[in-house]
């Protein structure tokens, strides 16, 4: 027998390949729109071997690709999201980032949260809500309080696996195979099991839905497991397409757009970006190619053929439709995250009420959301897109019926406050605005070595062909979108406070309750950010050129990740390359 334990973020993939596949086995619009999301992704894949020749991809690499999924939940109660931190913490996933969701104006709800991830090698992700029943009445809050308190979702066995993780450092195999089991049959099950259909009544009237969400059906049940995209207008134009929202003229007008502005910016970066897990040296070995019109009229044309398909009816199957627009940055800014979903779906569900009676009735929570995500803004870069964003919501809610009538006009009011955002890469980090890590090219260790490398500015370095880069790509969640998404799945736009005095939360109050300090992410893409460029000026030689002030900044941002690392007893640092993921 071999003593060491079963890698982490190997039980991580396997926690997740097995809620995805208890979700499709539920859900089955989830599992058809899995493979839209294929066949979409597929397309890209050609039109990329086009533009890049030499690129393949197998489909154990799609798979891959597009198998990295996040989840949400939602707790009830402070010590069940104390034991969803631990079980978590057994999969590689500590909290990232406070969200306090009370303090989004009108989109407010009465939830502060974290997300579950790995720190340096996110696959998977958890966007883990807490209900603070504080914000309400204290006659609401206790009525909730006192249903909360009678639930055990974590049985004994669930339990002893977690403590014996913590106790001896990680898992065996069989055991980690049982904790998975715990988390998919059990703790983040659908059981379709609920309680007290008065009180459930009484939420969603009063407008606090997300707590009748909550505090009523049973287990910290998934609401979404959100798989990946590598084209986000081209997946949402072929889910309304199938859902029946869009005839197949608009899907190959629109099908074509996206797949040509595709072509117009599917460089180098952008592979980098949307595979990690293809290596530097794979990327680099690509020559330069071209697509066509008639290329990518083929294309469109194949998915069109494939969705007149029985699989893709989607609009045979239990559905609520698809949302009007995608919540995040406009199509042309790779920046942050886009996000997009079908909506809720109305579900049975059987509540047994106090005397043992069961009253057959409906819950409509779960949906189905898709996500595409791009680099990772510094705080200059995050401060230019939510002022941007405040502009392009308050202006898209001025007409709210615009993406329906019109959406090509949608797009353009939408993106018009976004124009002062560059739009490529090397021009994102020329201003600032996003993270990357960069690296020192064979031409630039031998031009150091005979002193030819005297500058000390990135840019000017990368120009020379010194230095290479990668943008950084963002692994987080984003508070306003994450409020559309909650409004939209609730059909309710936020909720208001019916405390006498509304609540404040902190960050302490969640580390308190779970346990365990939270990362900011915002530190560890600025620690490898900042550790790559000492990395690179030190193999340059030109440690000694950089202003001291410039290098103390680096150094503090490094020592700063590390510290924050440090306690979590992960294998890798903050100075690992990217060829530690790719192929990994
Ligand atoms: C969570 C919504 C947040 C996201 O992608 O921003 C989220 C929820 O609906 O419980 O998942
Ligand atoms: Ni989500």
């Amino acid at each position: 027998m071999t003593h060491t334990f079963a890698d982490r973020i190997v039980l991580q993939n396997r926690l997740f390949a097995e809620l995805s596949r208890t979700f499709g086995i539920e859900v089955p619009l989830y599992d058809r729109a899995l493979l839209v999301n294929r066949a979409t992704n597929e397309a890209v894949c050609e039109a990329i071997s086009k533009l890049h020749r030499g690129f393949h991809i197998t489909a154990d690499q799609l798979e891959r690709t597009s198998g990295e999924r996040h989840g949400a939940i939602r707790i009830g109660r402070p010590d069940e999201f104390r034991w969803v931190a631990r079980f978590f913490g057994a999969f590689g996933m500590e909290p990232h980032n406070f969200y306090d969701m009370t303090v989004i104006g009108s989109k407010s709800q009465p939830i502060i949260a974290t997300a579950f991830r790995s720190v340096l090698r996110p696959e998977h992700r958890v966007f883990t809500s807490l209900l603070m029943t504080d914000y309400y009445d204290p006659a609401t809050r206790a009525r909730i309080d006192a249903l909360l308190a009678k639930r055990t979702v974590f049985s004994d066995r669930a339990k002893e696996l977690i403590e014996r993780c913590e106790r001896q450092g990680g898992l065996f195999t069989d055991d980690g195979e049982a904790l998975v089991r715990e988390g998919v049959e059990r703790i983040f099950k659908w059981s379709g099991a609920a309680r007290d259909i008065g009180l459930y009544k009484d939420l969603c009237d009063a407008g606090f839905k997300i707590a009748a969400d909550i505090a009523c059906v049973e287990n910290h049940h998934l609401n979404h497991l959100t798989p990946n995209t590598l084209l986000m207008d081209l997946y949402t134009t072929s889910m309304k397409h199938c859902l029946g929202e869009l005839d197949e003229a608009a899907f190959r007008l629109r099908a074509t757009l996206a797949l040509t502005r595709l072509a117009a910016v599917a460089d180098h970066d952008w592979l980098c970006l949307h595979f990690k897990h293809v290596s530097r040296a794979e990327m680099d070995s690509y020559q330069p190619g071209i697509i066509t019109a008639v290329d990518i009229a083929a294309l469109v044309n194949g998915l069109a053929t494939t969705f007149r398909g029985e699989t893709f009816q989607l609009k045979k199957l239990n559905h609520a439709g698809f949302n009007d627009f995608t919540e995040g940055p406009p199509q042309d800014i790779p920046i942050l995250l886009r996000q997009d979903a079908y909506r809720a779906l109305t579900e049975p569900v059987t509540f047994t009420q106090e005397d043992g009676s069961t009253v057959a009735a409906t819950h409509t929570a779960r949906f189905g959301e898709i996500e595409e995500r791009f680099y990772a803004c510094t705080p200059k870069g995050r401060e230019m897109y939510d002022q941007c964003l405040a502009q392009a919501d308050a202006a898209r809610d001025k007409d709210p019926k615009l993406p329906q009538r019109d959406f090509a006009a949608y797009e353009a009011l939408y993106a018009a406050p976004f124009a002062p955002f560059p739009k490529t890469l090397p021009e994102l980090i020329a201003r600032d605005l996003v993270f990357a890590r960069f690296e020192p090219t064979a031409a630039g260790i031998a031009a150091a070595q005979i002193g030819a490398v005297t500058s000390t500015d990135m840019m000017e370095l990368i120009r020379h062909g010194y230095v290479q880069y990668e943008g950084l790509r963002y692994e987080d969640f984003l508070p306003v979108s994450a409020a559309g998404i909650f409004a939209s799945n609730l059909n309710q736009y936020g909720a208001k406070s019916t405390a006498a005095v509304r609540p404040t939360y902190t960050q302490k109050q969640l580390e308190d309750i779970m346990g365990r300090p939270i990362i900011n992410a915002a530190t560890i893409y600025a620690g490898i950010d900042a550790a790559s460029r000492v990395d690179t000026h030190a193999k340059l030689g030109l440690m000694e050129r950089l202003p001291a002030g410039e290098r103390e900044r680096m150094l503090g941002a490094v020592a700063l990740a590390e510290r924050a690392v440090e306690s979590l007893c992960i294998p890798a640092g903050i100075h690992e390359r990217r060829g530690a993921q790719a192929g990994a």
